[in-house]
């Protein structure tokens, strides 16, 4: 039988990371080869012309699975009776712009998404938000859609998951599945940390089979955390490919079960003591779609524990500095 589509928004359509994106999707790589979808693109009107092109190559791509495809260049509409958006657009940050600017600037973006979310998405919509700062930015668009669960809000830490992964594995000489139990704590900044204490590689705690700690606490902690600036200098733009790949595992991830991944969520209620209103990346298991539990079994050592601290006291700070888009 037939399945009935799932619509799916994406903003920031015209940018280059939904150029890698979204015929990914359309090509059924996302949520399944016999999953048809409805497709809602939303750009500024100023990049119109562009998001007509990636509508016209869509369209070139003759994807069965691609039922509609809609454009909007408001976001008034875009997100009526969807089932899952997926929040990419957002301002990078321009020349002398102070960090604060940028957050202030993004964020008011994403109180008219929440609260577009909230008047048109379905009940059930599960929110993606990529488009930095991005932990805080979700709290901003959850906190304007009361009529949404808070639980089916994400903010995407997955491409720091998968940078760190690889890594390990390169280093321990092992196969990427043998790289268990990692997790990213916290913001997707450069403050994020990824865990050099609970992971297992092949089977094994970390520290008995890569010994160099001084390698795990400076090497590979501060490689995973300025790999996107690292890509920028090399590429000359940032990662494009390889935060698409992520957003794709990140949404298998969100709708598979029993499966265990790390993604940021909403702190309310978790087990590690974080402040209760962040969205804070933890372990996650999930259960199917938007029903996860935040793995409890983590221990932190002082080393750990200090950086999670730090990550936690920036989206505190960042919080702060959106404060005024919280309170309405
Ligand atoms: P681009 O500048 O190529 O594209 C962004 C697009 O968003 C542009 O077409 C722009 O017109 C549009 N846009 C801006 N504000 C919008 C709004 N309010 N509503 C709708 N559209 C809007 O950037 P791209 O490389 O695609 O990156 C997009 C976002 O992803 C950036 O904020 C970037 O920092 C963030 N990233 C987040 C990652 C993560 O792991 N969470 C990793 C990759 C990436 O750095």
């Amino acid at each position: 039988m037939t399945k009935a589509p799932i619509k799916i928004a994406v903003t920031g359509a015209a940018g280059q990371i939904a150029y890698s994106l979204l015929f990914r999707i359309a090509s059924g790589e996302m949520l399944g080869r016999d999953q048809p979808i409805i497709l809602n693109l939303l750009d500024m009107p100023q990049c119109r012309e562009v998001l007509k092109g990636v509508h016209m190559e869509l369209e070139d791509c003759s994807y069965p699975l691609l039922k509609e495809m809609h454009l909007f260049s408001d976001v008034e509409a875009v997100f009526e009776e969807v089932d899952l958006a997926i929040l990419v657009g957002a301002k990078p940050r321009g020349p002398g712009m102070e960090r604060k600017d940028l957050m202030q600037e993004n964020a008011k973006h994403f109180v008219g998404q929440g609260k577009a979310l909230n008047k048109g998405a379905k009940k059930d919509a599960v929110v993606f938000v990529v488009g930095n700062p991005c932990n805080t930015n979700c709290l901003v668009a959850m906190h304007h859609a009361p009529n949404l669960k808070k639980e089916h809000f994400f903010a995407m830490t997955q491409l720091d998951y998968n940078r760190a992964k690889y890594q390990l594995a390169q280093k321990a000489g092992c196969d990427l599945n043998e790289v268990e139990d990692l997790v990213i704590w916290g913001n997707h900044s450069s403050t994020q940390v990824p865990d050099i204490v609970n992971t297992k590689i092949k089977g094994k705690p970390i520290e008995t089979v890569i010994q160099d700690r001084e390698w795990l606490e400076t090497t590979f902690m501060d490689m995973v955390q300025k790999r996107g600036a690292t890509v920028i200098a090399a590429r000359g733009k940032s990662s494009a490919a390889s935060a698409a790949n992520a957003i794709i595992d990140a949404i298998k991830n969100i709708h598979s079960s029993h499966h265990p991944f790390s993604s940021g969520v909403y702190s309310q209620g978790n087990p590690y003591g974080i402040d209760e209103n962040l969205i804070f990346s933890f372990p996650l298991l999930s259960h199917g779609v938007g029903k996860y539990e935040i793995r409890k079994q983590f221990q932190f050592d002082p080393f750990l524990e200090k950086k999670i601290h730090l990550t936690e006291t920036e989206l505190k700070e960042e919080r702060e500095m959106v404060a005024h888009l919280l309170k309405s």
